[in-house]
């Protein structure tokens, strides 16, 4: 009998399946789009967000791209910039970021995010507020349906000064979700955080019921520095994925 062919292999022959780091590119060079000469530029921080800081060191070098400034979210990122000849500055300086571009763990519907797993939340969240658009960058292994239903951590960064009562009141605060509460290691040392913090992780069973009404009673503990629910901030996310990229706006 003839050799027949299915749609599946039609697809399969298409479309290669791309790496997790080949669509993290895609994302980021998708962001890239949006920054244009003379911006200052939020730099994020995590694997996804080092494809956009490379993308622009590219740029800046060929000339097709000048001007911009990049107020970067960690040590690791100004790293990065730098060593690529991105000129850098503080929000001390450039209070009004035009577009920052940053990755996130979780992304939900309404492009509210979990953010922080890479450590850098505080920087991120001071960077990206003070930014009049804030485009994130994803793979599709970050959507999720409610946030905190990864399974994965929901960082909070607390100040080092009696970090395990902050860490029981937080898993009091979310008793019902069966949050378990972690300090975050680096190696047999807590993880410090580039503002001289530590990181508890709360892992949730079920997603976070009421993110808002979470991320207020979280702040609201004292010696609590920020936490990793993103709420109303994203402007864009581009998510790539083995269907191409799709841009998701409010
Ligand atoms: C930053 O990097 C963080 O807010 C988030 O924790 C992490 C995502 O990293 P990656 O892009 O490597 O998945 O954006």
């Amino acid at each position: 009998s003839k050799p027949t062919c299915s749609p599946m292999s039609i697809k399969a022959l298409s479309a290669p399946v791309l790496t997790q780091d080949q669509l993290k590119k895609l994302a980021a060079d998708k962001a890239v789009e949006y920054v244009k000469s003379g911006m200052v530029l939020g730099l994020g921080t995590g694997s996804t967000a080092a494809f956009v800081v490379a993308k622009l060191g590219e740029l800046l070098k060929e000339g097709a791209l000048k001007d911009i400034i990049g107020i970067p979210t960690s040590k690791r990122t100004e790293e990065q910039a730098a060593s690529l000849g991105i000129p850098l500055s503080l929000l001390d300086h450039h209070p009004n970021i035009d577009l920052a571009i940053d990755g996130a763990d979780e992304v939900d519907p309404e492009l509210n995010l979990v953010k922080g797993r890479g450590g850098a939340l505080l920087r991120e969240k001071m960077v990206e507020a003070a930014s009049a658009q804030f485009v994130v960058v994803a793979d599709e292994s970050k959507l999720v349906d409610g946030l905190g239903g990864s399974g994965l951590a929901m960082p909070v960064e607390v100040v080092q000064f009696c970090w395990s009562y902050n860490a029981k009141r937080l898993q009091s605060l979310f008793k019902e979700e069966g949050c378990e509460v972690k300090l975050r290691m680096d190696g047999d040392k807590p993880y410090v955080t580039d503002n001289s913090n530590y990181i508890v992780d709360l892992y949730f069973n079920t997603p976070i019921k009421d993110s808002r009404a979470a991320g207020a009673e979280i702040s609201k503990l004292e010696g609590v520095v920020e936490h990793g629910l993103f709420l109303d901030m994203a402007t864009a996310v581009i998510i790539a994925g083995s269907d191409g990229v799709t841009l998701k706006t409010k």
